[in-house]
Parts: structure tokens; sequence; C-alpha cells
């Protein structure tokens, strides 16, 4: 039936990625801030000088923006309010971009919530 095929090409999200070790610092990261409930820090790949990814600690659920619920209203928040800091902390907050990628469609690779903060150079708009 249809819904098998849906069902079987379906990509299961739920399971741990890497960032739970980037987390744990069972693997190592250049951490740019952290505090109680979120983690800053340079992404492997940087698409521009300042590449940063923000993520909440504890995931709950959110492996993607497409699954927030009311109960992630605060940690939305100070996930956005961390992209300020951060931006602050490396010295573009007269320019920068901040960039979810929600599912395939988008490019998303690691299914644990995470903001792209990118700057450094002129960027380009719009995004490909
Ligand atoms: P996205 O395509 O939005 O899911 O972006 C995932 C980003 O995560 C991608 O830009 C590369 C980055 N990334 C993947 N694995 C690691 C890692 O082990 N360390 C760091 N610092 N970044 C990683």
């Amino acid at each position: 039936s249809n819904e098998e095929a849906a069902a079987k090409n379906a990509v299961d999200t739920s399971g741990p990625t890497i960032f739970d070790k980037i987390i744990a610092k069972e693997i190592p990261s250049d951490i740019v801030y952290e505090d109680d409930n979120v983690l800053a820090f340079r992404d492997i790949n940087p698409q521009a000088p300042v590449h940063i990814l923000i993520i909440p600690k504890l995931r709950d659920g959110l492996t993607q923006l497409s699954k927030a619920e009311a109960r992630h209203c605060e940690i939305l928040g100070q996930l956005l309010y961390a992209s300020k800091i951060v931006a602050e902390k490396e010295g573009i907050a007269e320019g920068f971009r901040v960039v979810i990628n929600n599912g395939p469609d988008a490019c998303q690779s690691v299914y644990h919530l995470h903001l792209h903060v990118i700057g450094g150079r002129q960027l380009k708009w719009p995004p490909g």
C-alpha cells in the first residue's frame, strides 16, 4: 500500500545524534557560549568566517522545528536570544543570519534542533 511505502521510506529521526556526544563532551567541539539550557559551538563545516551552531542541551522531542509544541516556547526563545549573545561575542552583531534547516527539503542533516549563526562576510540573498 501507499502507507506501507511511505513508512518504509520515512527516516527515523528519533535516535541519538552526534550532538549528544558534543553536549556530553565525549567528542571535542569549539564551544563559544554555554549556559544551563543551550550550547553554542563552531560548525565543523563553516560556510562563512563565523558559523556557529546553537542547540538545546535537552532535545526533548525537538528533533526539528516542525516538531515544536507549546512546551518548547521557552527554550525556543532562549535559543534565539543566545544567537544575539553569540553574534555580539563574535563581533558580528551589526550583520548576521540565523538559519534553521527543517527536514530533508531544507537539507537538515542532524535531527537535534539547531540554529546556524552565520556572518563575518557579506551574505547573499536569497540563499540556495
Ligand atoms: P543541518 O544541515 O542544518 O542539519 O546542519 C548540521 C550541521 O552540523 C552541519 O553544518 C555540520 C555540523 N556538524 C555535523 N557534525 C558535526 C560535528 O561533529 N561537530 C561540529 N562542530 N559540527 C558538526
